[in-house]
């Protein structure tokens, strides 16, 4: 095992807490503008997030609550969808241009240490590409994105998240193998992909709606990243013995720890 070289990020929930407030909305406006009453509420939003994806996601709401919905204009449902997912992009762009979106506590502390430190950074996501450079853009730190050596993003893979597709996507970009790299991730289907793709150090932050998700194979499992004056917690994790850690208590996760995880990981004490 060598050192570590890189970290890869997901994006939605893990860089920014986005779906309830980001993405749903963006969601309800195309629906509007569309002249259709369909309305995402939080609960409902919470269900339809186990299919990754926007355009997916439109698909399985339709088959499941609107199945006699016929596309206007004679059109193709799979082609409908693609016009109303556009929409939907450009709404969620325009939400993040008012800069209401901020990045998850610890996050740009820990890509800064990552900066100084020569650990490559990365980006693993399922959403569209437009929409993670206007987060990036949008967070009051300029020069953000290009902070991201590689960023892998959308519908560049045949399959998305629970498949290790995008991830390995971001390994052949970097150049890297899986031992190389700690993923940071919140969702169970972003943790399953992670772990198909050989990414065995993962660090799982807990968002909004993945609180009670299955996440017992993660390395570690925290609320947030953290700040040192503003911590977070441990709340579990396979390498939790191996840092000395335990549940409940306070934690920073800087490079320092991370680092310490990807050897607990690679060295089997995890
Ligand atoms: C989260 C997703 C995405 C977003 C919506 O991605 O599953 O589908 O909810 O974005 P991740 P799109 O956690 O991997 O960042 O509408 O652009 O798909
Ligand atoms: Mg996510």
């Amino acid at each position: 095992m060598g050192q570590l070289q890189a970290l890869i990020f997901d994006v939605d929930g893990t860089l920014a807490d986005t779906e309830r407030d980001g993405h749903r909305v963006a969601f309800n406006a195309a629906f509007a503008e569309a002249g259709l009453n369909w309305q995402w509420s939080e609960a409902l939003y919470g269900e339809l997030l186990q299919v990754t994806g926007g355009k997916e996601r439109i698909a399985r709401y339709c088959e499941r609550y609107c199945p006699d919905f016929v596309a206007p204009h004679g059109q193709a449902l799979q082609d409908f969808i693609a016009g109303l997912h556009q929409a939907k992009t450009r709404h969620y762009v325009a939400l993040l241009g008012q800069g209401g979106v901020p990045l998850r506590s610890g996050v740009l502390r820990l890509l800064r240490e990552a900066r100084a430190a020569g650990v490559r950074l990365a980006i693993a996501t399922t959403t569209t590409p437009e929409n993670v450079t206007a987060l990036l853009n949008h967070v009051g730190e300029p020069g953000l994105r290009d902070w991201f050596e590689v960023i892998a993003a959308g519908d560049v893979v045949p399959r998305k998240k629970p498949a290790p597709d995008i991830f390995t996507l971001a390994l052949e970009q970097l150049g890297l193998t899986a031992a190389d790299c700690v993923v940071i991730e919140d969702s169970d289907n972003g943790a399953a992909a992670a772990l198909a793709a050989g990414l065995d150090t993962l660090i799982v932050t807990l968002s909004h709606y993945t609180r009670e998700q299955d996440f017992s194979r993660a390395a570690l499992v925290v609320d947030q990243l953290g700040e040192r004056d503003a911590p977070g917690q441990v709340l579990g994790g396979t390498a939790v013995a191996a840092l000395e850690v335990q549940a409940e208590t306070e934690i920073c996760v800087d490079l320092e720890l991370i680092k310490r995880l990807h050897q607990a990981v690679w060295s089997g004490c995890a």
